[in-house]
């Protein structure tokens, strides 16, 4: 490890510590370090709106701790040079680099945002600060990937999610007319969930899985905010005193959008930057026919047999699961191949 990585990796894990709360911001640490190595400040983007991570490592030095020092400041994104909710970061790093002794910018990756993409950087090294860019870019890239995905493709990053039974089913028949989905997750795995949908700011499902289901879709069992609902309901079927209506989050309702392009389409022009697919099978069949997907996540419950009701969409899944969580088997897929996430 380079002594810059060293730095970002200070920085990648900062900008974790945004987790849950800066969407559709992207998480961002910064260190401020003396030519001594020692860490004079350090700072994240903690929400969305709030200051960003620049801004917070900068204030967390105190003046004393740089006099007549020449320091770096290491951040996981290229420094921003546009007016949005907060000033640029590239003209504050400008006009504090005499005082705090800044001679280099390390940027983890450049920013994608089109109000900035490289003129953070041009500003810094017009002001004659030295700028390397690139150091730990995939892992800084991987850290942000929703926000990637909606800066670069204009559409939310889509992550698809079921569970099955051991032969196949994600529901069994409902012959005696019961309201709920037969249960395929256990304690542990319903928080795993729980965790997926703190990660995404939206999660979706279509009008057949809200009329069966009713689900409430929050994210009770993990910390953060509940995503905002996105309910596909072309024929305008589901009721307005469903769960999906809740007063507990927001709900978008797409009645327009005649397919999966349509709809990932609009859900990008209102600034998602993620959406977790819950169901059901019709729906995320019609998904994984078009393509547009990121990442899959299918649980399987190996003591469990069904045998009949909603087939599971039809995937070959490996040998090997990525985990076994209280006894159900985790398969994830992502990039064309399955294997552990991170
Ligand atoms: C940075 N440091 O910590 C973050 C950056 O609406 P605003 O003002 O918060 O700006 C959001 C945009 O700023 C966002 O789309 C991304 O391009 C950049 N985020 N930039 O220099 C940070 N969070
Ligand atoms: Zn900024």
């Amino acid at each position: 490890m380079t002594t810059d990585e060293k730095y970002m990796r200070r920085c990648l894990d900062l900008a974790r510590l945004g987790a849950y709360y800066v969407a559709p911001n992207p998480m961002v640490g910064a260190v401020l370090v003396r030519a001594d190595g020692l860490i004079i400040g350090e700072g994240f983007h903690q929400h969305y709106g709030g200051p960003h991570a620049e801004v917070e490592c900068l204030r967390d030095v105190e003046a004393s701790a740089c006099a007549g020092q020449n320091t770096t400041l290491y951040v996981s994104l290229e420094p921003c040079s546009h007016w949005g909710k907060t000033p640029p970061c590239a003209d504050l790093i400008v006009s504090r680099s005499r005082e705090l002794g800044i001679r280099r910018v390390v940027a983890g990756c450049t920013d994608p945002n089109p109000q900035v993409a490289g003129r953070g950087i041009e500003i810094l090294r017009a002001a004659g600060i030295e700028v390397t860019a690139g150091v730990l870019e995939q892992e800084c890239r991987e850290l942000n990937k929703r926000f990637f995905c909606l800066q670069e493709k204009k559409r939310p990053y889509v992550t698809l999610k079921w569970a099955q039974s051991a032969d196949g089913y994600i529901d069994g028949p409902r012959t005696n007319g019961e309201k709920k989905p037969v249960v395929i997750s256990n304690d542990l795995t319903k928080q795993l969930v729980h965790k997926l949908r703190a990660e995404n700011m939206a999660i979706l499902i279509g009008s057949g899985t809200a009329l069966m289901d009713n689900p409430r879709l929050m994210t009770t069992h993990w910390s953060g905010r509940n995503p905002i609902r996105v309910l596909l309901d072309r024929r305008g079927r589901v009721p307005h005193d469903y769960n999906i209506f809740s007063k507990e989050a927001q709900t978008i309702v797409l009645y327009e959008e005649q397919n999966w392009q349509e709809a990932v389409a609009r859900l990008g022009e209102t600034g998602i930057h993620s959406v977790l697919v819950e169901g059901g099978a019709t729906l995320l069949n019609h998904i994984l026919q078009t393509g547009i997907w990121d990442e899959m996540h299918v649980e399987v419950n190996p003591h469990q047999k069904l045998g009949g009701g909603t087939s599971a969409p039809a995937v070959s899944l490996p040998p090997e699961p990525v985990a076994v969580v209280g006894g159900n088997l985790l398969y994830e897929r992502r990039n064309g191949r399955f294997g552990g996430l991170v």
